[in-house]
């Protein structure tokens, strides 16, 4: 046996060995989109982990919160009070980061310096959790039409500039609805430190970076937080900016995720047998709207059928589908679109929407395998 300086992999961080590490320092990783298809919540050791530095490793007897700013009473709040003088509050929500199918998006065009995200940066947990809302009134927070709030964590994100801790904000009037949470379990466990615990902020239907984890201070201001990860990075640049010279507040700041819907299983380069094949995948909306229908192409979209879907595990969470389809031997291109309940659709191709740092992939999913 050896002994020595581990270096963190996988297992160290209570994931399956066949997750798709796409950093080891510090650890970001998506499971092999199949896992995604098998169970609607994501079993602790195949959701995704999207880490931007090294994190901490505090104990829950020593984590503190604090809320300040625009606030009548600023308080501390230890894990011990959140967790026992809050009600508590279950919310079954999808996290998907922005960046969930990049790789889509650099075959249009390079990106670099991002991780090249394929199908499952995004999966489905239930949170426990105290609300914000009820954090934030015994504060006794304003509320002013127009007010934000700001996240601070405790890791130090070496992808920022300058080096800063992590954070992100969120409107006022988003924080304030029955969702969101800082949460301390996840899927009926203690919050495990990858996901951010003690205790991480769940902000269903937004994008995955405003889900701040390991949090310490949360601040009731007029503008949107100045942290590097809300004023320069996570926003939608005009095409030909330059994302190493954009200045504070450039572009489109991420909030609500769009509609968007992705093929799990089957998936790229697969060789399947001849006869009956089962297509399964996921469809999601945006901040709290319902998929409504999903079709499926096997002729790159010249005829569609419609998927079966599934009931979705909660109003925050994705809806899983599936379609038994019958398959001849040669190459199979198998495309996917979702409608929501406004009967908004998808874009057609990942090219309409490149943008420099490649967030925000929500074109029709499309996947090329051979049937053998
Ligand atoms: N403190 C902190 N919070 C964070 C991040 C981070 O690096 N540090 N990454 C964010 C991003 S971009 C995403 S997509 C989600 C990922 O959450 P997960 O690792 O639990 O899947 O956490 C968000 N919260
Ligand atoms: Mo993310």
């Amino acid at each position: 046996m050896t002994i020595g300086a581990m270096t963190p992999t996988t297992a160290s961080w209570g994931k399956r060995d066949d997750m798709i590490v796409r950093a080891n320092q510090p650890y970001n990783a998506e499971p092999p989109p199949a896992v995604l298809a098998d169970s609607a919540l994501t079993p602790i050791d195949a959701f995704y982990a999207r880490n931007h530095g090294s994190f901490p490793d505090t104990a829950p007897q020593d984590w503190q919160l604090t809320v300040n700013g625009q606030v009548e009473r600023p308080l501390t709040v230890t894990y011990e009070q959140l967790t026992t003088e809050f009600d508590q509050h279950d919310v079954v929500a999808t996290l998907a980061c922005a960046g969930n199918r990049r790789a889509e998006m650099l075959r249009v065009r390079p990106i670099p310096g991002k991780e090249p995200w394929a199908h499952g940066a995004i999966s489905t947990a239930e949170w426990r959790g105290a609300r914000l809302t009820d954090v934030l009134a015994a504060a006794g927070a304003q509320h002013y039409d127009g007010l934000h709030v700001a996240f601070q964590a405790l890791d130090i994100a070496e992808e920022a500039k300058p080096l800063q801790p992590y954070g992100s904000s969120i409107p006022l009037s988003k924080a304030m609805s029955p969702e969101v949470l800082l949460a301390w379990r996840m899927n009926s466990e203690p919050l495990p430190r990858t996901h951010g615990g003690p205790v991480r902020v769940v902000v269903p239907g937004y994008i995955g970076a405003r889900s701040v984890k390991w949090i310490s201070d949360i601040t009731v201001q007029s503008g949107p937080s100045e942290n590097y990860f809300q004023s320069r990075d996570y926003r939608i640049l005009p095409a030909d900016a330059d994302p190493e010279a954009v200045a504070a507040g450039e572009g489109i700041a991420l909030s609500s995720v769009a509609l968007n819907c992705d093929i799990l299983d089957p998936t790229d380069d697969d060789r399947v047998p001849r006869g009956q094949l089962t297509i399964r995948g996921y469809g999601i909306a945006g901040d709290g709207r319902s998929v409504e229908r999903v079709d499926v192409s096997l002729d790159e979209g010249l005829t569609w059928r419609q998927a079966d879907l599934h009931p979705a595990p909660g109003r925050w969470s994705w809806r899983p589908w599936s379609l038994v389809v019958d398959v001849a031997p040669g190459p199979l291109h198998i495309t996917a679109r979702a409608w929501d309940e406004t009967g908004a659709a998808q874009p057609e191709w990942p090219a309409s929407l490149w943008n420099p740092r490649g967030y925000g992939n929500n074109a029709w999913a499309r996947v090329a395998l051979s049937v053998i």
